[in-house]
């Protein structure tokens, strides 16, 4: 493949290729300001210094500080919003490119499920303003429902991946990102994971340079993706792809650190702090693009080694390159393709290879045992009624992602299945289609409803489905740290907005059976869920109560058992609620309960479920 050179890169309308990559300093040697950040504020503070005008995201962990922090900023340099899916956030990010502002859409990796309809056309159309995709991966699986690798998403659109290795490079990287993008005519993923976007080192921060608004192309040929617009809009993205697969070889972004030649490693991300940890003065090829990968490099590279290795979190992506490239080279033979790696698995993957010696077993050595603690609802959390509900009835239950999830676990154990945001709906009317015998109940939260399950609920409607969908509505994103979304009736900088109404809402879809219900009713919630299932098509009952922490703890006057009467029946332990424990006290052999006062936030449901009513209001402590 030839050099790349400058004169190969055109922006879009023609203009001649302004200096951007040179203006980029990947490590600045002045610092002006100096600051612990995280990953995720390192990317937001890198889209903020790069004139980013729109910030578009649905919350998601690993990724959801990014565009909180971004939000952090004033309104007058950029407008930051959540949006109702990914999809959403990346088409509002795509329109503001269109106008030839920087934009950055925000997501964890699953997120880009949602978006790639879009992300896989826009790759053919280019950008007029930079556009940036951070996404943020999940190895290990802390908080997501799978950990799928992002650099196969740059592969499938042919869109470069910048992969930064400490907060840094994701200040740096996203900077560059937005001046790849415009210059290579491309959205470019700007790609974390959970370790590095939550992890805190110092940065040096720049200031803000925002480049004025570029004229809206009107171009229909490459805006307008219409069969005989995106036919050579295929190859312009191919003649890219080796354009930037130039650019990145010469690039300063990977680093040749050069060591001893009888082995070599090549890596990218966090992966690369580890090799440096386990073998500090290896020769190593860091990274810093996980695609395009530079062919020439890499060739050079591995000629230049007598055992290559590769090390590199979940998928066998430079490994696969490599080997199409003819050389021989070892990777997830060592290094675990399955969850997140660690500067000990990395030690552990050179052991077995024979680099490192094994370290000696010290017999003193003792590994603390960690203790299994499930994760629990909170206490007064009011999915809880729900649920207790839910299984009271015997229905077979077709969950979503939220909260309310932990609902599967012990005591509560009202959900039989979960797949993806939105996919409680479809699936409950699959189940009811295919003859379920039991009564079919989708259970959805607020921010999940809106964010998929309004189509689903339209086809469920539309099909005449049997089923009852309980609108968990917490009036917040709970699981994600409390984010509000259009149902809350407040924007990310804490302004008033349009509140969705839920029941006109579900009312205007079709659906002739809706109630609304206190969910610290637990009478009525049992009484409404089963008129829902009794109702014969589409019931939606709506549970309404708000998260306890939103916005701040809630607290009522907190409840205790009256031991002497508690006869030990269990009816509330059936809760789960957290501030309910075991007493020392026991009857007929079981242990009677008590209250931690602390945790109580007096939402009453135990007393509701006592069968002895000998659980009340606290006496109030006096001061
Ligand atoms: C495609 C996708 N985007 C984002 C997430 C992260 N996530 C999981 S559940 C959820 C929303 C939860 O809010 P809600 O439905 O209101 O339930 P709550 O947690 O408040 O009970 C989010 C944003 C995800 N798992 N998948
Ligand atoms: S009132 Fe009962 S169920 Fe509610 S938080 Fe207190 S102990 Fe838990
Ligand atoms: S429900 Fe009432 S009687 Fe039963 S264990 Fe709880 S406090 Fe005791």
């Amino acid at each position: 493949m030839g050099r790349w050179a400058k004169s190969d890169v055109r922006h879009p309308r023609g203009e001649q290729m302004h200096d951007a990559l040179e203006a980029v300093t990947l490590s600045p040697g002045v610092t002006k300001d100096v600051r612990p950040l995280t990953g995720n504020e390192a990317i937001a503070r890198g889209a903020w210094e790069a004139g980013v005008k729109v910030a578009a995201a649905y919350p998601g962990t690993p990724s959801t500080e990014i565009l909180e922090t971004l939000a952090g900023y004033p309104a007058a340099d950029l407008h930051a919003q959540w949006s109702t899916n990914e999809k959403v956030a990346l088409d509002v990010a795509i329109g503001a490119s269109f106008s030839g502002r920087r934009a950055l859409a925000a997501m964890k990796h699953v997120g880009l499920n949602v978006a790639a309809d879009a992300f896989m056309s826009q790759t053919y159309i280019g950008v007029n303003g930079g556009l940036v995709i951070a996404v943020c991966d999940d190895p290990g699986i802390h908080s997501s429902q799978n950990e799928q690798d992002t650099r196969i998403y740059g592969a499938l659109a042919t869109v470069p991946v910048l992969e930064p290795s400490d907060a840094q490079e994701a200040l740096d990287f996203t900077k560059l990102a937005f001046d790849l993008s415009e210059l290579f005519d491309t959205p470019v993923i700007v790609r974390s994971t959970t370790r590095l976007s939550h992890t805190r080192s110092r940065v040096a921060l720049g200031d803000r340079i925002e480049p004025p608004a570029r004229p809206f192309i009107e171009k229909p040929s490459k805006n307008v993706m219409i069969p005989a617009h995106a036919r050579p809009r295929h190859s312009v993205v191919l003649e890219r792809e080796a354009k930037l697969k130039a650019y990145f070889t010469e690039s300063t972004l990977n680093r040749w650190e050069k060591g001893d030649t009888s082995f070599g490693v090549i890596t990218a991300g966090t992966c690369y702090p580890y090799v440096r940890e386990v073998l500090p003065d290896a020769n190593v090829l860091k990274l810093g693009a996980s695609w395009p990968l530079p062919d020439d490099l890499l060739r050079r590279y591995c000629e230049s080694v007598d055992r290559i290795f590769v090390v590199e979190e979940l998928e066998p992506v430079i490994e696969k390159e490599i080997r199409a490239l003819g050389f021989k080279v070892e990777g997830k033979c060592l290094f675990p393709r399955a969850g997140e790696l660690s500067p000990e698995l990395v030690r552990a993957g050179f052991e077995q290879a024979g680099i490192l010696a094994p370290r000696p077993k010290r017999n003193d050595e003792w590994t603390p045992e960690p203790l299994v603690r499930p994760p629990v609802l909170c206490a007064g959390c009011p999915h809880t009624s729900a649920f207790m509900a839910v299984r009271a009835t015997g229905a077979r239950v077709a969950g979503d992602i939220g909260c309310y999830t932990l609902a599967c676990l012990d005591p509560l154990r009202g959900m039989d299945t979960t797949v993806s945001m939105g996919s409680s709906i479809g699936n409950a009317v699959g189940m009811a289609k295919a003859g379920e015998a039991k009564p079919v109940v989708a259970t959805i939260g607020d921010s999940t409803f809106l964010h998929a399950g309004i189509p689903q609920l339209i086809n469920a409607v539309y099909n005449q489905a049997n089923i009852t969908v309980m609108l968990l509505d917490n009036h917040i994103t709970a699981m994600t740290g409390g984010q509000q979304h259009p149902g809350t009736g407040k924007t990310i900088r804490g302004e008033a907005a349009p509140a969705v109404d839920y029941e006109a809402l579900v009312r205007a879809i079709g659906v002739k059976w809706v109630r609304k219900v206190d969910s610290y009713d637990l009478a009525a919630m049992h009484q409404s869920l089963r008129d829902a299932i009794n109702y014969r098509g589409v019931a939606v009952l709506i549970a309404d109560r708000p998260c306890v922490l939103d916005p701040v703890k809630i607290k009522g006057p907190a409840f205790e058992v009256v031991e002497d009467q508690c006869n030990a029946c269990q009816a509330c332990m059936n809760l789960g609620c957290p501030a309910i424990t075991w007493s020392e006290q026991s009857f007929e052999g079981r242990h009677k309960v008590q209250i931690d006062q602390s945790l109580c936030i007096g939402c009453t449901l135990c007393a509701q479920v006592c069968t002895v009513d000998c659980i009340k209001t606290a006496a109030p402590v006096m001061q």
